[in-house]
């Protein structure tokens, strides 16, 4: 490894004045009670593996077994003892797709750790491997039904959704849909904790009057098995023409018990629907957002965490339930686990992607945060453990580039982002690893920050912390570069 960083070297003298503070100060301090106590704790783990999620808002939340069978109230999805319910959790990928995720231990981590109280299992229609195409229905339905059971066990509500997209209008696979909807209506009709969500993003030319008359046809087959199950019906426009559901809401016994569907995708959908989503409610239109993201409507590309706090806020106030897209861990900015993770369950916040970190802090705040403090926070647990080890604190800030190489392969990397946040002071570096040698498969550096820190996230490569140093080798999908390639974002956020 070579340094090219002269400014981080002079750190090095820092290091008794840190050894002194490092008596005094926890590092990078928790930023909520349950975390501070962990860091106190007697016994706390001494290796560098990333702490497990841990619930920090212990204010209960409503679950089936409080809340019972929910039912819709005005605009407000409602306990069977009357009270206000809010529903907050995640949603598959495509179950076919990543089936993996539903299982019981998960589950009951969805519950207990992430403080979640819904899942949505996402049953593709049409794309690759969907019920009404290609899939094959028998084990599609065996996914659904193993995740209602596994949500059942874990006192989580489930909302069983039909998951249309490139087939358009729900009224392409009526048939289907009414089959489907009645033989889960039928295995479910004793739960309490089941949802209907019956066309997940009409889209292209299907209009409202196609919606509801498809919806008039399927709401009465699953009344007719769970009379008393709370349905969402999808809008026009991906769901977000909540507007045209509002004008035009379906009535009579159909439209008891029902809610309406709005998506967003933070970084796209901006104030307009944020505005659209208010005037529904506050015109009495039930509504729940049974899908969202933080990145744009395409599942990728940039995070847009101010807009992604501001929607929060506005469900929160508006107590409007909210699912966040998807359980995988595909290579795209939806995915709430990262590339390289390939467990199913016990995850800790290394294996999170940076909406996972951001997700995972807003439903165990139980109000919505800054990225920056959603960072911080869902990372706290992390830096109590690595502050026990004394890899921490420097009371002087980090070089602003820094560069490491290893062979052929040189890396760069600078801060684009810095914040204080809980008395701490994080740095986000991105860099780009370049091979000018011949090809290789797999490569590994290690970068000299100077000082110690606590690693808090990291992305595109495996990271690991020795004293001062910052190992980092590739992943999967970044092991194979040819002469003269690069390999971008490769990022972390430190902690000082
Ligand atoms: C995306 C997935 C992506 C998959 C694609 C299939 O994230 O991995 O290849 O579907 O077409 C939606 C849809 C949801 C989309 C998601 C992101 O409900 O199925 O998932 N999105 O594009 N509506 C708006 C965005």
């Amino acid at each position: 490894m070579k340094l090219s960083n002269t400014k981080t070297r002079t750190m090095i003298g820092l290091l008794a004045i840190a050894a002194a503070l490092l008596l005094v100060i926890a590092g990078c301090a928790p930023t909520n009670d349950n975390s501070a106590q962990e860091s106190a704790a007697p016994g706390a783990p001494e290796s560098q593996e990333s702490a497990p999620i841990q619930e920090t808002d212990k204010t209960p939340i409503a679950t089936p077994s409080t809340a019972g069978a929910l039912h819709v109230e005005g605009t407000q999805l409602t306990g069977e003892h009357g009270e206000a319910v809010q529903l907050r959790g995640v949603s598959t990928h495509g179950l076919s797709w990543f089936p993996q995720y539903v299982n019981p231990e998960f589950f009951s981590e969805l519950r207990t750790d992430w403080n979640a109280n819904v899942v949505r299992l996402a049953m593709y229609t049409a794309e690759s491997g969907g019920y009404c195409t290609d899939g094959d229905k028998t084990s599609l339905k065996q996914l659904v039904t193993n995740g209602v059971n596994a949500a059942t066990d874990a006192d989580l509500y489930a909302i069983i959704d039909w998951h249309i997209l490139s087939d358009s209008n729900p009224l392409q696979h009526i048939d289907e849909a009414k089959v489907f909807f009645s033989e889960m209506s039928a295995t479910f009709s004793e739960n309490n904790n089941v949802i209907y969500e019956i066309c997940n993003e009409p889209n292209g030319s299907t209009n409202w009057a196609d919606i509801k008359a498809y919806a008039s046809e399927i709401i009465p087959v699953i009344r007719t098995n769970s009379p008393d199950a709370v349905i969402v019906v999808g809008t026009p426009t991906w769901s977000q023409d909540v507007d045209k559901a509002a004008a035009d809401p379906l009535t009579g016994e159909i439209g008891e018990n029902v809610m309406y569907a709005l998506h967003f995708y933070a970084a796209t959908h901006q104030q307009d629907l944020r505005n659209k989503l208010s005037l529904a409610v506050e015109g009495g239109l039930p509504v729940f957002v049974t899908e969202f993201g933080i990145c744009d409507a395409s599942g990728n590309g940039r995070i847009d965490y101010e807009s992604a706090d501001q929607w929060v806020a506005l469900m929160d106030s508006l107590n409007v339930s909210y699912i966040c897209w998807n359980l995988s861990n595909k290579n795209e900015a939806s995915a709430l686990f990262k590339p390289d993770c390939n467990k199913t369950s016990g995850f800790t916040e290394d294996d999170l992607s940076a909406e996972g970190v951001w997700l995972q802090g807003v439903l165990s705040g139980g109000a919505p945060q800054s990225a920056q403090g959603a960072i911080a926070g869902a990372n706290a647990t992390t830096g109590a453990t690595d502050s026990q080890q004394g890899t921490t604190l420097s009371a002087d800030s980090p070089a602003q580039s820094v560069e490491a190489s290893e062979g052929a392969i040189s890396f760069t990397a600078n801060v684009v982002n810095s914040w204080e946040a809980d008395g701490n002071r994080f740095y986000q570096y991105s860099g780009t690893l370049t091979n000018n040698g011949s090809s290789v498969n797999g490569w590994q550096l290690t970068l000299s920050l100077g000082a110690p820190f606590t690693l808090t996230d990291s992305w595109n490569g495996r990271f690991s912390v020795a004293g001062s140093d910052l190992q980092i080798a590739n992943v999967e999908y970044n092991a194979q570069l040819g002469s003269g390639a690069s390999a971008s974002d490769i990022g972390f956020i430190i902690c000082t």
